[in-house]
C-alpha cells in the first residue's frame, strides 16, 4: 500500500550528492534548529558531567556521537522504513549547561524540555551524565504527568545519595520518585549487574515500586518475553525510554564512566530495542558516553546507532497513523 505521507518541515539531506564524511556534523546532519512547529523529533546534547561518581568526561558525548552519526545510512531494512519520509526531524543544538552548577543546568533542561513537550515533539537527549535524565523527565512531566520510564542500565540509579550528596549520576531515579516525575509502579529498569554496595541494592529498586530485570534475569528471558514484560508494564501510558550506554559490556562499549562487566552484546541491545514498538514514547535518551575513554569511536557509534534506532520507533508509529488515515478515506469511487 502506498502510504501517503505528510508534508514534512524538516529532514536531513539523504540524496546521497555529497560523501557522508563532508559538511558540518549535526546529528545525521539533521537541520540544526530550535524551531519545533512542524518538527516530531528533535535530538538534543546535554553537555553535563560533574555529577558523574567516577570517571568524568562525558560532556564531549554530544560532540562525539553528531561526529559519527554522519556515517549512518537512512534506511532501516528491521522496520523496512525509510524514517526520514515519516518524520519531520531537527537536531536542537547543545543546551548551554553549567559544569559544576547541577540546578542552573536542570533549570535549563527542564525548561526547554517543558516547551518541547508542550509542543508535541519528541526530544532524544544525548548525555552527558545521567543525572540530567532527572531533568528531562521534569520538564516533560510538566506536560504528560507522571512518566512510565523504561531504563537500560547497569546499575539502578535509584541510590538514596553518594557521600550524603542527594543529586549525583546515581540518584536521578529516587529523586524522580519521590518529585512524582515518574511512576515507579508502571517503570521498568533493565540490565543491572556488577558488584555494589550492599547485597540487596537490587531489592531496594524494586521496595520503591521499579520492576527490576537484572543482567542474569535477562540471560534467562527471550527477547520476546523480554520485550512484552516491558510493554505489559508501561501500557499505553507516556513512556520515557533512557538507555545509559554501560548496559553493554564494556567490549562493546568502553567509552563510559561506570564500565561493568558481563553486559550485553550490541547485537542483544539493538534486538531488545527493535522490538519497542506501539509503546507511547514521548521521549528518550542515550548517556553515558565518554569519548576520552573511547577506542575506534566503538561506542560513540553505538550510541548513534541507539538513537537511529528511537527515530525507526516513532517512524514506524507515524507510518501506521498514516496507514490507518488512509484506511479511513476509504477506495475512491
Ligand atoms: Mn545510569
Amino acid at each position: 500500500m502506498k502510504v501517503s505521507q505528510d508534508k514534512l518541515k524538516f529532514g536531513p539531506d539523504t540524496s546521497g550528492s555529497a560523501p557522508r564524511f563532508t559538511g558540518i556534523n549535526t546529528f545525521m546532519k539533521f537541520p540544526h534548529t530550535k524551531e519545533l512547529d512542524g518538527v516530531d523529533l528533535t535530538v538534543v546534547g546535554l553537555p553535563f558531567d560533574t555529577l558523574a561518581s567516577y570517571r568524568s568526561g562525558a560532556r564531549f558525548g554530544p560532540s562525539a556521537i553528531r561526529e559519527i552519526s554522519s556515517f549512518l545510512r537512512p534506511s532501516n531494512a528491521h522496520h523496512r522504513i525509510h524514517p526520514f519520509r515519516h518524520l519531520s526531524v531537527t537536531d536542537y543544538g547543545d543546551l548551554p549547561l553549567l559544569p559544576g552548577y547541577h540546578e542552573d543546568t536542570y533549570r535549563t533542561i527542564e525548561e526547554n524540555y517543558a516547551k518541547i513537550g508542550a509542543s508535541g515533539v519528541t526530544p532524544v537527549g544525548m548525555g552527558g551524565d545521567h543525572s540530567i535524565t532527572l531533568a528531562e523527565l521534569r520538564g516533560l512531566s510538566k506536560h504528560y504527568g507522571p512518566i512510565s520510564l523504561i531504563q537500560f542500565d547497569a546499575h539502578t540509579d535509584t541510590w538514596d545519595n553518594y557521600w550524603g550528596k542527594k543529586y549525583t549520576h546515581g540518584t536521578p531515579f529516587r529523586r524522580a520518585m519521590e518529585e512524582n516525575v515518574i511512576d515507579p509502579h508502571s517503570s521498568i529498569q533493565i540490565g543491572m549487574r556488577g558488584t555494589i554496595y550492599e547485597p540487596d541494592d537490587f531489592e531496594e529498586s524494586r521496595k520503591l515500586g521499579f520492576e527490576l530485570i537484572s543482567a542474569d534475569d535477562v540471560r534467562s528471558m527471550s527477547v520476546d518475553s523480554l520485550v512484552d514484560t516491558i510493554k505489559m508494564r508501561v501500557g499505553d501510558r507516556p513512556a520515557f525510554c533512557t538507555f545509559d550506554i554501560d548496559f553493554f559490556d564494556p567490549a562493546y562499549a568502553p567509552g563510559t564512566g561506570t564500565p561493568e562487566i558481563g553486559g550485553f552484546t550490541s547485537a542483544e541491545g539493538l534486538a531488545f530495542v527493535r522490538e519497542l514498538t506501539g509503546i507511547n514514547f514521548v521521549g528518550f535518551d542515550v548517556v553515558e558516553v565518554l569519548p576520552a575513554f573511547d577506542v575506534s569511536q566503538t561506542t560513540s557509534l553505538l550510541a548513534a546507532s541507539i538513537i537511529y534506532e528511537f527515530v525507526c520507533l516513532k517512524a514506524v508509529e507515524k507510518r501506521k497513523i498514516q496507514v490507518e488515515r488512509l484506511e479511513l478515506s476509504g477506495p475512491k469511487q
